[in-house]
């Protein structure tokens, strides 16, 4: 079992020393991992392309965000949407890895395994104990702090996600490690954490006995699931045989740093999160597989310069079945913006790139993309920061023919319409990078692999 890569000094039976031996670790690390990153604002599809992988992979892990993130997968008639669990936790041979990075709501992790009908999901999981918690008052802060920036609110999914990361760069976070060591303490930084919030948020009301109570029953479920994960990794790392998936949550235009600040998320979700939040050196990063989808979309606020409203938002949003795996909100949508992918790459390096729902375009007679923004007649070579230039910036389209034929059961590339595989061929050149699969349909089987 994964708890064996490393002794887990949580669970009852060993000690707080355990067998952590650095005579163990072999000289010479011979692995990396393989990384899926969303490329454009989210729901790219990536649990699909994670799912695909995973049928290989001995590991797979979260490194970010929390459960803001909701990733689909599809397998035959049952249809799993995963926010905490990484999407390998439905495959028996698959280990699953929480890492540091990633925020957790307790809570939320139980109800989405017994939602996703999971058995023994327990012992496929691995929780960092160095993972900050989400409480059901992060959740609530989150609430009141998006009512208090009335129009300028962000959109979050109010999963906690915002004042949880606060906590934890304001270094007043609560973490597993807290939750498994000394209860009392634990019980205290919980009461600091309740009454710094009380004095920001007065209407705020948190029975905290209720509340210290159902964690001590948490932290006895989650006891034999948590462990040094940073240690596991470095051991699988170690392991020339072991195949390491890291699923992206969330995308790199939600990124704190990279994406459209202040309408982001607050985890680094592009690459360099797989390193901070996983805990492996960058030379362990191997291929990074970029997932978008062949049009875009965004839920919540914040720019989208490519955004289209009647009667092609409604075709996209419609056909694409367009709404939030977390909320159910309905997502705008626009046509593909090659300059989001272009900046994505700069900052996330991929080696090949996979273009989801595809399918989605089936019915139209002809198909937009955005190729470059001008800015007061100039063209921008990046995207740029300040969100408010984008009220002077024009978008540039080329337009392409469609296809009007159903792309659903194509399984090769030379199975698709001539058009199609135009509009696929033009998207690689513009980009310059691989497209290495191409997504025509939600189920597992519905992807051309092109090399
Ligand atoms: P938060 O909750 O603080 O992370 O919200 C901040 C912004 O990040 C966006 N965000 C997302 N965008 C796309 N998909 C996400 N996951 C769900 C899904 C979303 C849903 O898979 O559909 O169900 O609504 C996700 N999570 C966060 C969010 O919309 C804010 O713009
Ligand atoms: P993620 O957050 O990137 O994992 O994506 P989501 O699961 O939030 O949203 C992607 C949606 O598109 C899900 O409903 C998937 O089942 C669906 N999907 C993925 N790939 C394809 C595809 O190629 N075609 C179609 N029609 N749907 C797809
Ligand atoms: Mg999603």
């Amino acid at each position: 079992a994964l708890h064996n890569l490393t002794d887990n000094y949580y669970s009852e039976n060993c000690n707080v020393n355990g067998d952590v031996c650095p005579q163990k670790i072999k000289p010479g690390i011979v692995n990396k991992v393989t990384v899926i990153l969303g490329a454009q604002w989210g729901d790219e599809g990536k649990g699909k392309v994670v799912d695909m992988l995973s049928e290989k992979a001995d590991l797979v892990c979260r490194c970010a965000g929390g459960n803001n993130a909701g990733h689909t997968v599809v397998v035959g008639d049952t249809e799993y949407d995963f926010h905490l669990l990484p999407s390998g936790i439905i495959h028996e041979h698959c280990k699953n890895v929480i890492g540091n990075g990633v925020v957790i709501h307790l809570p939320g992790l139980f109800e989405e395994a017994e939602r996703n009908n999971l058995c023994n999901w327990g012992d496929r999981l691995m929780i960092s104990d160095r993972a900050h918690l989400v409480f059901d008052l992060h959740q609530t802060v989150d609430g009141l702090q998006e009512l208090a920036k009335g129009k300028n609110s962000i959109g979050t999914t109010k999963k906690g996600i915002g004042p949880t990361y606060s906590n934890k760069a304001g270094r007043s976070g609560i973490r597993i490690c807290d939750l498994l060591g000394d209860f009392e303490l634990f019980s205290n930084k919980f009461r600091n954490l309740v009454n710094a919030y009380q004095k920001v948020h007065p209407e705020l009301t948190v029975d905290i006995n209720k509340e210290l109570t159902k964690y001590k029953e948490y932290g006895d479920k989650i006891r034999p699931m948590v462990g040094d994960t940073i240690y596991a990794l470095f051991e699988a790392l170690n392991d020339p045989h072991k195949n390491i998936i890291v699923e992206g949550a969330n995308a790199t235009m939600l990124d704190i740093d990279f994406g459209t600040y202040p309408y982001v998320t607050s985890s680094s979700c592009s690459v360099g999160g797989v390193c901070t939040g996983l805990g492996i050196p960058p030379c362990k990063v191997g291929d990074v597989f970029g997932v978008f989808k062949a049009y875009t979309t965004r839920v919540g606020e914040g720019i989208l310069p490519t955004e289209q409203f009647g009667e092609v938002a409604e075709i996209l949003q419609k056909q694409g079945h367009e709404y939030g795996t977390t909320t159910g909100r309905k997502r705008r949508c626009g046509w593909l913006d090659i300059m989001v992918i272009k900046y994505s790459h700069m900052v996330n390096g991929y080696s090949a790139l996979c273009m989801t729902k595809l399918d989605v375009l089936d019915t139209f007679e002809e198909l937009k993309v955005g190729v470059a923004y001008k800015y007061h007649g100039k063209t921008l070579s990046s995207f740029p920061a300040d969100q408010d230039m984008f009220n002077s910036v024009e978008v540039e389209y080329v337009t392409l023919p469609g296809w009007k034929e159903s792309t659903a059961n194509c399984r090769q590339f030379n199975e698709l319409p001539v058009n199609a595989q135009q509009y696929i061929k033009t998207i690689e050149e513009l980009l310059a990078v691989p497209l290495k699969w191409i997504g025509v349909g939600k189920s597992r089987e519905s992807i051309i692999q092109r090399f």
